[in-house]
C-alpha cells in the first residue's frame, strides 16, 4: 500500500481484472502508470470505445455543433434530424454569453431542428431542411445559419451541402452545413475537426476591416463556460491587451469574421482547436503558441509570455502590475484554503484538456492528483505535441477531411513568421504543446476513457477526497461518498479561470472536501449502514 492506497500498477491489475482477454489487452494500452513522466510512454488514446464498457463519451455532432460552433451566439444552428439530438444539445453545456451593443441577437437559448420523422427518412429530408431554413430566416433574419447533420442523415444520404449552397444564393445571408453525424468519429472529438474546418472554410478571412488596438489576440479553444472567458477577458484589459475573437465562447459572428486581423493566437483547449490555429497560421502566418489560465502559475506564465511575444517594456510592466495587484488578492484565499487542503487527492476525468489544466489548481492547494485521464483525447494531449508525426491514421481519422491549405496571396503577413523565427532563435517556443503526463507525478496512473467499473474500482481502493467529472457519473461517484465537482458544466458555479476564478476554484473544493456530509453517506441497501471509506476500510464503499 502506498500513502494513499495500493501502488499504481497493483491498482490497473485490479482494474483490468474482470474483463475479458480481448477487453484486457486494449484496456490496458490506455491504462498506463506514469512511470517517466520526462518521458512519457505511449498511451492507447482516440480508439474505439469497447462496446458494453460504459463511456463518458459524446458524439461527432456533440463535438461540431455542441462544443465548437454552438456557442456562437448570433448565428442560428439548425440540426438536421430526429428531435431527440436538437433537444439533448439544448443549452445542456454552460457556454454561457451576453449581448454586447445594441441591436445583437443572441439565439442560444432556442434550439431550432427539422423534426425529422419516419417518411423523411425513407424519402429524404432535403425539402424539410431547406423549408426549415427558409422558416427560420422568415422568422429572425439571422446573418448566418448553419446546419448539422445527425446520424441517420448520413445513412440516408441526404445532401445538405448543396441545400445549404442553395439557400444562400437564396437568401443572400452565410448558410453552411457540417457533416457531423454522430458516428463520424470515435468521440466529439472527431466533430471538433469537422467544426475547424468549417469554421475555417466559412468564417474566418470574410472580413478585413482593420482592429484599432495595439495588442490584438485571439483565444482559440476557450468556451466561455461559466464565464471564463469573461474573467480572462477582464485580466487581458487590465494589461492592454485587445482579443478580437474567442473561439468559440461568448463569441459573435462578426468577431469571428474578422479575427485573422489578430497578431497572435493563443490555444487554451489543444484538443478541440489546435487544427484551426494551424490552418490560420499556414494561411495568414498569425503564430500560435498554448496558453493555460487555469490556476495562479499558468495564468502568470500566459500573461507573461504573451507580453514577451509582443515585446514592449511598457506591456511587459503593466502585465506585472496586473499579476501584483490580483495576486494580492487572491493570495490570501489561498493561503487560508491551504490549512485544509494540503495533502488531500483528487482523480480527474475529464474530456480532451480540463484533466490537465485543473492539476494546477489542485497543485495550487497542495492536492495531490492520484489519476487523471480524458475522454476522448488523442496521445500528443497526454505525451507532448512531439509525438504527432508517430500517431498511426486509422480508418476512423480518415473518415475526416484534412484541409490542405495555402499562403494567403494577399494577406499573409511575411512579418509575423519572421518575428516568430527570431523569438524561437532566443529560446521562445510556439506551436508547442508539453501534454498531460509530463506534468504529473511520477507513478500517478493515467486512465484514458475510464469506464464506470474502472471509476468504482479507482473509488474503492484510493477513495480520493474529490472527484473532477461530468454529469454521467456525478451521482455514481457521490453514492460512493466522494464529492464530484463537474469540471464540464462547473455545477452551477465558476467562473474558474483567471485570478477571480481560481479563488472561485479554491472555495469551491474547500468547501466541498471539508463538510462532513459524505461521512454521513449510506445507501440503504448496505444493511447495517457501512459507512463509506473515509471512516473505515475502502473496499465497503460501493459494494
Ligand atoms: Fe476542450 Fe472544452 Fe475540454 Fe472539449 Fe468538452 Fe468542455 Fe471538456 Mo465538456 S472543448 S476538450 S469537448 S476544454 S464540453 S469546454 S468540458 S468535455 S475537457
Amino acid at each position: 500500500m502506498g500513502r494513499y492506497g495500493p501502488d499504481a500498477a497493483t491498482a490497473r491489475e485490479e482494474m483490468l481484472k474482470v474483463y475479458p482477454r480481448k477487453t484486457q489487452r486494449k484496456r490496458g494500452k490506455q491504462m498506463l502508470v506514469n512511470e517517466n513522466p520526462a518521458t512519457p510512454a505511449e498511451i492507447g488514446a482516440n480508439s474505439r470505445t469497447v462496446p458494453g464498457i460504459i463511456t463518458q463519451r459524446g458524439c461527432s455532432y456533440a463535438g461540431c455543433k455542441g462544443v465548437v460552433i454552438g456557442p456562437i451566439y448570433d448565428i442560428l444552428h439548425i440540426t438536421h434530424g430526429p428531435i431527440g439530438c436538437g433537444w439533448y444539445s439544448w443549452l445542456s453545456r454552460r457556454n454561457i454569453t451576453k449581448i454586447r451593443a445594441d441591436g445583437e441577437v443572441n439565439f442560444l437559448q432556442y434550439s431550432m431542428s427539422t423534426d425529422m420523422q419516419e417518411d423523411h427518412i425513407v424519402f429524404g429530408g432535403e425539402k424539410q431542411l431547406a423549408a426549415a431554413i427558409q422558416e427560420a430566416y422568415d422568422e429572425f433574419h439571422p446573418k448566418a445559419i448553419s446546419v448539422y447533420a445527425t446520424c441517420p442523415v448520413g445513412l440516408i444520404g441526404d445532401d445538405i451541402h448543396t441545400v445549404c449552397r442553395q439557400m444562400k444564393e437564396k437568401l443572400g445571408i452565410n448558410i453552411f452545413g457540417f457533416s457531423c453525424e454522430g458516428y463520424k468519429g470515435v468521440s466529439q472529438s472527431a466533430g471538433h475537426h469537422i467544426a475547424n474546418n468549417g469554421v475555417f472554410k466559412h468564417m474566418i478571412g470574410l472580413d478585413d476591416s482593420p482592429v484599432e488596438a495595439k495588442y490584438k489576440i485571439n483565444i482559440l479553444g476557450e468556451y466561455n463556460i461559466g464565464g471564463d472567458a469573461w474573467e480572462i477577458d477582464r485580466v487581458l484589459k487590465l494589461c492592454g491587451i485587445h482579443i478580437i475573437g474567442t473561439l468559440s465562447g461568448g463569441v459573435s459572428y462578426d468577431e469571428i469574421c474578422n479575427c485573422h486581423m489578430a497578431d497572435l493566437n493563443v490555444v487554451m483547449c489543444h484538443r478541440s482547436i489546435n487544427y484551426m490555429a494551424e490552418m490560420m497560421e499556414e494561411k495568414f502566418g498569425i503564430p500560435w503558441f498554448k496558453v493555460n489560465f487555469i490556476g495562479l502559475e499558468g495564468t502568470k506564465k500566459s500573461l507573461r509570455k504573451i507580453a514577451q511575444y509582443f515585446g514592449d517594456k511598457e506591456l511587459i510592466d503593466r502585465v506585472e502590475e496586473v499579476i501584483a495587484a490580483e495576486m494580492a488578492e487572491v493570495r490570501p484565499v489561498l493561503d487560508d484554503i491551504r490549512t485544509r487542503t494540503t495533502g488531500k487527492t483528487a482523480a480527474l476525468f475529464v474530456g480532451g484538456s480540463r484533466a490537465h489544466h485543473y492539476q494546477d489548481l489542485f497543485n495550487d492547494m497542495d492536492m495531490q492528483v492520484i489519476a487523471a485521464g480524458y475522454e476522448f483525447a488523442h496521445r500528443d494531449d497526454y505525451e507532448g505535441r512531439d509525438v504527432l508525426p508517430h500517431i498511426k491514421i486509422d480508418a476512423d481519422s480518415r473518415n475526416i477531411e484534412e484541409l490542405v491549405v495555402t499562403a494567403d496571396e494577399t494577406r499573409f503577413d511575411a512579418a509575423k513568421p519572421e518575428k516568430k523565427k527570431a523569438l524561437e532563435e532566443s529560446g521562445f517556443t510556439f506551436s508547442d504543446y508539453e501534454g498531460m503526463m509530463r506534468q504529473m507525478a511520477k507513478d500517478t496512473l493515467v486512465i484514458d476513457d475510464i469506464s464506470h467499473h474502472e471509476m468504482e474500482k479507482l473509488i474503492e481502493m484510493y477513495h480520493p477526497d474529490v472527484i473532477g467529472s461530468g454529469i454521467k457519473d456525478k451521482y455514481v461517484i457521490e453514492k460512493m461518498g466522494v464529492p464530484c465537482k463537474q469540471l464540464h458544466s462547473y455545477d452551477y458555479g465558476g467562473p474558474y479561470a483567471g485570478f477571480k476564478g481560481a479563488a472561485n476554484f479554491y472555495k469551491d473544493i474547500d468547501r466541498m472536501t471539508s463538510t462532513k456530509v459524505w461521512k454521513l453517506a449510506r445507501a440503504p441497501w448496505h444493511e447495517g449502514g457501512s459507512a463509506p471509506a473515509a471512516e473505515k476500510e475502502p473496499a465497503t464503499a460501493g459494494a
